[in-house]
């Protein structure tokens, strides 16, 4: 019998972190339908890398991050300098690293607690930092997420389903919700976490300093897959199907497009999809795709420098979260 690569690696988890609810539950009931809080899902969370770490870790060129202010809801990108944190406002700004667990390996471990869930279908961990009243502001996102609480505490409130007609604050790229109303909220300490679904109104405040873990998953569009599959097709892995025409009418000479050319189209279209085979091994391909290719490519010791120079980094905020 072939194992599958977490099978292999799997580290024995000795707790459920969906806590008492049976995973096949969750399965069936909360997955893509409803918001889930789950109390103590670690007991006694001590979180894998602090904020300090973190910091340094927005200072490598090879790290994604980006700092959100609330004042004007400013939006930045990494990576930052020292100089950056020292500039900043006592409070209400966010530091979010993308990807913690490419270069932690510690932060990667978590992802053991998710095996519930097929592993191509998560993305990555983010890891925010946020002073106190830091946030992102109200929003909603296109995938699903575990948010796990770090450090620090955080309140959550959630509102209802949004979609892309959703009105948007302006004069900033940030996507902010103009009109989010809560219906729920909970404070999540140390961790807890909860479980949103896609395009559910959220807004997370931190209370103090905190730190939030941020699981994600990937969710292309049809309009990114069908870009990518287009690629695909177009480097010649299956021969090109041209439009054909419907049953022909001279009348047909002298008229616009008609439905009936539209309906060869479609045919068309559907028929170049309609192959298993070949969206089957795309969809491997596509999905399974590394984020960072670059990360991919680098040797151990030049991710062992990286890190190296993030951890050395002389960065104390404030009142240091780890102090
Ligand atoms: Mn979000």
């Amino acid at each position: 019998m072939r194992r599958n690569k977490r099978e292999k690696f799997k580290v024995p988890i000795p707790f459920n972190i969906l806590g008492d609810l049976p995973k096949d539950v969750f399965l069936a009931e909360y997955w893509q339908k409803k918001p889930l809080l789950v109390r103590g899902a670690i007991r006694n969370f001590e979180p894998p890398i602090d904020a300090d770490e973190l910091a340094g870790l927005a200072l490598e060129d090879e790290v994604e991050s980006r700092i959100v202010l609330e004042k004007d809801w400013q939006l930045h990108c990494g990576p930052f300098t020292e100089n950056t944190f020292a500039t900043l406002p006592e409070e209400k700004w966010t530091l979010l690293v993308q990807a913690v667990d490419l270069w932690v390996p510690e932060v990667a471990e978590l992802l053991n607690h998710f095996d519930f869930l097929p592993a191509w279908r998560i993305d990555d961990i983010m890891v925010s930092y946020a002073a106190d009243g830091g946030s992102v502001g109200p929003h909603f996102d296109y995938y699903d997420v575990f948010l796990l609480q770090g450090h620090g505490t955080r309140r959550w409130q959630i509102g209802g389903h949004c979609d892309a007609d959703s009105p948007m604050v302006g004069n900033t790229e940030l996507k902010i919700l103009r009109d989010f109303k809560a219906q729920e909220e909970w404070i999540l300490e140390p961790g807890d976490m909860l479980y949103l679904p896609p395009r559910i109104a959220h807004h997370g405040v931190a209370i103090g300093e905190c730190t939030t873990f941020s699981v994600g998953f990937r969710a292309p569009a049809a309009s990114e897959m069908l870009d990518d599959f287009a690629t695909e097709l177009l480097s010649g892995i299956a021969p090109p199907n041209h439009l054909q025409d419907p049953p022909l009418t001279l009348a047909m000479a002298n008229e616009n497009i008609t439905p009936a050319h539209i309906a060869q189209v479609r045919n068309l279209l559907l028929a170049t999809l309609n192959n298993d085979k070949l969206l089957g091994e795309w969809f491997a391909q596509y999905m399974t795709r590394p984020k960072y290719p670059e990360f991919v490519e680098m040797t151990e010791e030049y991710r062992t420098a990286v890190l190296t120079s993030a951890n050395g980094a002389d960065l104390r905020f404030t009142n240091g979260v780890k102090d």
